[in-house]
Order: C-alpha cells, then sequence, then structure tokens
C-alpha cells in the first residue's frame, strides 16, 4: 500500500515536472559542428607519411585531439550568441568528430568566433569534469597546470630518416583565437550541421615557418615554439 502511494506521487512529480519543460520560454535549436581535418590538396589520412609539410618533408599524424570552447555565434539580427561550454575532439576516433551546441536561436547566423583550446576560467587544473578525455589533456602542475589546448602528434621522414614529433599546446598565453565568416543557420524544428576543416599545413606556416627539425619536435617545454603554434593557428580554419 506505502509503496503504491509512493509510485503515485512519483508519477505526480514528474507529470509536474514534464509540464514546465513543455513551455519554454523561447523556441530553440540545435548546431552541430562538425571538424574534420585536411592538409592542403593531399589525401588526409591517419599514420600514413604522404602529407606534405611546408619545410619540405613528408609527415603522418597520428593523433589529433583539442578543445574548441569559448563561441560566439554571429546572429543576422545582430545579436551576439555566446556558447561557453567547451567541445572536445578526437579526430582520430569516429565518434568524436561531431559535438553538439544546443539550445541556440533560430535563424541565420553570418560568423562565427571561437578558440583553439580553453580560456583562462576554464584553463586550470580541475576546472573542467573529470573525465577520461579532459583527464588525457591534462597539462602537469609543475608546468603551470590545466590543460591541453591540442595534441598534434605523429612522424615525419627526411634525409636522415623517420623520426617523431609532438605539436602539444597549452598555457593561457597560446590560446588561438579563431574568426571565421560563415553562413548557416539554425533551426528549432530540424538538426543543422556546421561543417570546419582544420588544414593542418597551416600550423606549420604564415606567418612563420615551422620546421620540426630547426623548431622543437616536441613543442610542450617550449615557449618559443609554442608562440609560433599560436601565431601560425589563425589561419587554420580558412578553406
Ligand atoms: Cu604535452
Amino acid at each position: 500500500m506505502k509503496a503504491g502511494l509512493g509510485i503515485a506521487g512519483m508519477f505526480l512529480l514528474l507529470a509536474a515536472a514534464c509540464k514546465k519543460e513543455a513551455k519554454p520560454s523561447e523556441q530553440t535549436g540545435n548546431l552541430v559542428l562538425h571538424v574534420s581535418a585536411s592538409n592542403d590538396s593531399d589525401r588526409f589520412v591517419f599514420d600514413s607519411l604522404g602529407l606534405n609539410h611546408p619545410a619540405g618533408y613528408t609527415y603522418s599524424v597520428t593523433r589529433l585531439q583539442f578543445y574548441l570552447s569559448g563561441f560566439q555565434l554571429h546572429h543576422q539580427d545582430g545579436r551576439n550568441v555566446k556558447y561557453n561550454s567547451p567541445l572536445y575532439f578526437d579526430l582520430h576516433t569516429s565518434t568524436t568528430k561531431s559535438c553538439s551546441m544546443p539550445a541556440l536561436p533560430p535563424g541565420n547566423y553570418t560568423g562565427i568566433d571561437f578558440y583553439v583550446g580553453l580560456d583562462s576560467l576554464q584553463n586550470k587544473t580541475g576546472a573542467l569534469p573529470v573525465t577520461v578525455e579532459n583527464t588525457n589533456m591534462a597539462w602537469p602542475d609543475g608546468m603551470g597546470g590545466g590543460y591541453h589546448f591540442m595534441k598534434l602528434e605523429g612522424n615525419f621522414k627526411d634525409k636522415s630518416g623517420t623520426h617523431g614529433f609532438a605539436m602539444h599546446l597549452g598555457k593561457n598565453k597560446h590560446l588561438v583565437s579563431i574568426k571565421l565568416l560563415r553562413t548557416f543557420s539554425v533551426s528549432a524544428t530540424s538538426n543543422n550541421t556546421l561543417a570546419l576543416r582544420m588544414n593542418l599545413a597551416e600550423w606549420f606556416r604564415n606567418p612563420s615557418l615551422y620546421d620540426f627539425n630547426t623548431d622543437a619536435n616536441y613543442s610542450m617545454g617550449s615557449d618559443a615554439a609554442m608562440f609560433k603554434l599560436k601565431n601560425n593557428g589563425q589561419d587554420i580554419f580558412n578553406e
């Protein structure tokens, strides 16, 4: 008897909760951000030494993980719509190439700004939920704490042989700011997708050539190397 009343009570509570959610103040939509990788006009595949590096040798990519965050979406009506939750991408894994931004005002948009990395509030040890992904992206406390903004790893093949590289980017001063003019729309009734392509070759040129042999092939301990990557990174999503 007591249990029956309990269940009936729960149904009442659920009904009340559902009623509340059925009356949103404004209809909102979902934007799926889909990110892929490219390397100029090369056929992009992971784990293959067939990519052309701006320094004149070939290279492969075995790992590509990064955060995008601090989104500002420019609505056609002049509004600047913010989405603050960081999105994690691992392009080597098919399930983590797309992330969803929920609860956006519907309509047409003319541009999107965001960071590759995390802003200074989020880039603190323990600031992100403890997931396997976030834990793997941790930046050592002895080096300032927070998280890796990006891990781009692979091998390169030059006259002297095949060598490894790891472009690890982190620290607040190396946050990469992206500003894109793109038209896309958000609908309250259907899912819309915005596709972005990261041209990896752009990490290694413009304004400065990044050569694994003369710059660091492991960037993490070198502020000079990471500063170069940060500056080169502004145009990685330019088509
Ligand atoms: Cu690292």
